[in-house]
């Protein structure tokens, strides 16, 4: 075998190296096999075949020894190859190593991250939980804050409250001590006050002891001086008189006028009325006869009423008539009756009793008086009739017994002076009433003083001065805007030195007040009675007729502030509502001394109970 695969080798041996490499396998353990070879029939010598397989065995040996090289190169690249693959397994092996190296590098990085991680979501928490801890911190200083806030609140109200309560108590504190203080300077004020004018009184009453004294000493000088102005004043007295004569003389033919003027009317309103009552007579006659024509046609009962001429709307309008001769007629007459000759009755009743309160209490005699006068007028005799002449008559019977205890004349006194003081709101006509009294004193042959006492105006003094001049008698005068006081104590002296019967003091009616008027009036009453303990000796309220009701309120305060002791009621020419004087009558009995019933110098009246109760039903 081995030969043919060195022929083979040899003939085949650059042929390819694919061979090379079967061969080279089939050889690596491969068994060597023994092939016959069959010999051509003329065949070598022994020395050519002995040759041939020296060459074989050459052959064969450098066969064997090429391939012992190619086994030991192969070997090599075997041992090689084992070499390269331990390399490669060596490297393989370092990259596993490697590889597991990084990987627990790796590994020992994603726990370290993982670590990182959980130490980040640790300290996610804890600053969390800080932030926690800070949130409820600042919760809870916010609430320290607010709690501090509210205390400090608390606390700044607390002391604003007690420094206002401290304040206000110090206030009040300073009030009560103002107010006792103001009050005690008031106290002290008013006794300076009262001191100085205690003073001033005793310097007013030595200065008019050192005037009087001066006076005298003076009288004697002034006398001719004195009875020169007299002489003059007498002149212009005079000279006023017949001036005043003459206007009385042109008033007088103006009144004459007025009167006449008045009369025609009159007369020719009655003969109106007379042409009315006849008209209505006429057609009461003609209405009565066919009346009776009627009844005579057909019997009836009766008539209860008798025919009427006046119709006049009155309270007593359903009085049932009967005729009487006419009488005179006053006031209630005139209304009441026509220019027939009818007088009618109606039966006293409650409605006829309440319709004459109703007209006595407008002619203002008040509701009390009016009650009075009309239950003791029909006292027995409800269910009467009664004509109008017939319920004058009572009525004025009932007024002068009411009057009949007032009715007194100012009483005069021996004392000298008697001091009169009048007093009476302003206009009730105290000045004008003081003249007239003057006049008719000095006509009874007393001589008078008069002061003018309403010193705050110039021409109440100058009024007084005329009136003076018109009575005669001296009037005692200071500048305006003089102590009332003052002039009434320097009059006193007048009157006292000049042996005067009565001195008329004269009063301002108009005051700021009710306290004014009487601190005046209290101020002429005590320093008059310096000089006479018991002076005035009448204090005369003068009322204005023609303020109605409100006379009675004058007298009540008048009481308070003087101590009145008799009224003159002016005016009573100008209203047809004299009732108030019933009423004050029959309210205060006071004295009533004299009534004014016109401007002049003589109209003045005694008050006489039963020409007033007349003139005022209108009975004459
Ligand atoms: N018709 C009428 N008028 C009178 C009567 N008495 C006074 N007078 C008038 O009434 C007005 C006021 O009269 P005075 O005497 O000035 O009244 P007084 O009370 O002094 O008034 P004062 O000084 O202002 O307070 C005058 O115009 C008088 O002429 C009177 O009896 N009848
Ligand atoms: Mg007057």
């Amino acid at each position: 075998m081995a030969f043919f695969k060195k022929l083979k080798e040899r003939l085949f041996k650059s042929s390819s190296k694919i061979d090379e490499g079967l061969d080279a396998i089939v050889s690596d353990g491969g068994e060597e096999e023994t092939v016959e070879v069959t010999e051509a029939p003329s065949g070598p010598t022994p020395e050519e075949i002995a040759a041939a397989e020296e060459e074989a065995r050459i052959a064969k040996e450098k066969a064997e020894a090429e391939e012992k090289a190619r086994q030991e190169a192969l070997e090599a690249e075997r041992e090689a190859e084992r070499e390269r693959q331990a390399e490669l397994e060596r490297e393989r092996e370092e990259e596993r190593r490697r590889q597991e190296e990084l990987e627990r590098e790796r590994e020992a990085e994603r726990q370290r991250q993982e670590e990182l991680e959980r130490e980040r979501l640790a300290e996610q928490q804890r600053q969390a939980e800080l932030e926690r801890e800070r949130e409820a911190e600042r919760q809870r200083l916010s609430e320290l804050e607010a709690a501090r806030a509210k205390a400090e609140e608390e606390e700044r109200q607390r002391i604003a409250a007690e420094q206002k309560a401290a304040k206000e108590a110090a206030q009040a504190a300073a009030d009560a001590a103002e107010k006792a203080r103001l009050e005690e300077i008031a106290r002290q004020q008013e006794e300076e006050r009262k001191r100085l004018e205690a003073e001033a009184a005793e310097r007013e009453a030595e200065r008019s002891r050192l005037e009087a004294e001066a006076a005298e000493k003076e009288e004697q000088r002034l006398k001719e001086a004195e009875e020169a102005r007299r002489r003059e004043e007498e002149r212009q007295r005079e000279e006023a008189e017949a001036q005043e004569r003459e206007d009385q003389r042109r008033r007088e033919e103006e009144e004459a006028k007025a009167r006449e003027a008045e009369r025609q009317a009159q007369e020719a309103e009655a003969a109106e009325r007379l042409a009315e009552a006849e008209r209505l007579a006429e057609e009461a006659r003609i209405a009565e006869e066919e009346r009776l024509g009627e009844l005579a046609a057909r019997p009836a009962p009766q008539a209860v009423m008798e025919p009427m001429t006046t119709l006049t709307a009155s309270p007593l309008d359903d009085f049932e008539g009967e005729e009487e001769p006419e009488e005179k007629r006053g006031l209630l007459g005139r209304l009441f009756g026509g220019q027939k000759k009818t007088v009618v009755r109606r039966t006293l009743d409650d409605d006829m009793l309440e319709q004459l309160e109703e007209l006595l209490i407008t002619a203002d005699m008040g509701v009390d008086t009016a009650l009075r006068v009309t239950a003791n007028m029909a006292e027995g005799r409800m269910g009467k009739k009664l004509s109008v002449e017939e319920i004058k008559t009572l009525l004025s019977d009932e007024v002068s017994r009411i009057m009949d205890g007032v009715a007194k004349p100012m009483p005069l006194y021996s004392h000298k002076p008697q001091v009169v003081l009048v007093v009476g709101v302003n206009g009730s006509g105290k000045t004008t009433t003081i003249g007239k009294l003057a006049s008719q004193f000095k006509a009874a042959g007393k001589s008078v003083v008069i002061a003018a006492g309403d010193t705050f105006r110039a021409a109440a003094v100058e009024q007084l001065q005329v009136w003076g001049e018109r009575a005669g008698v001296p009037v005692l005068t200071a500048p305006e805007g003089t102590d009332p006081a003052s002039l009434a104590f320097d009059a006193m002296d007048q009157a006292q030195r000049d042996g005067a019967d009565l001195l008329m003091i004269d009063t301002a009616g108009r005051l700021q007040n009710r306290a004014d008027l009487m601190e005046e009036l209290s101020k002429i009453v005590r320093v008059i009675r310096k000089k006479d303990p018991d002076a005035p000796h009448n204090t005369l309220l003068v009322l204005d007729a023609t303020t109605g009701q409100n006379a009675l309120s004058q007298v009540k305060v008048f009481q308070e502030l003087a101590d009145v002791s008799g009224l003159v009621m002016t005016k009573l020419d100008g209203t047809a509502k004299g009732g108030v004087l019933v009423a004050l009558a029959d309210k205060f009995g006071l004295p009533i001394h004299a009534i004014g019933v016109g401007e002049q110098i003589d109209d003045l009246a005694p008050f006489d109970p039963e020409d007033f109760a007349k003139a005022l039903v209108g009975l004459e």
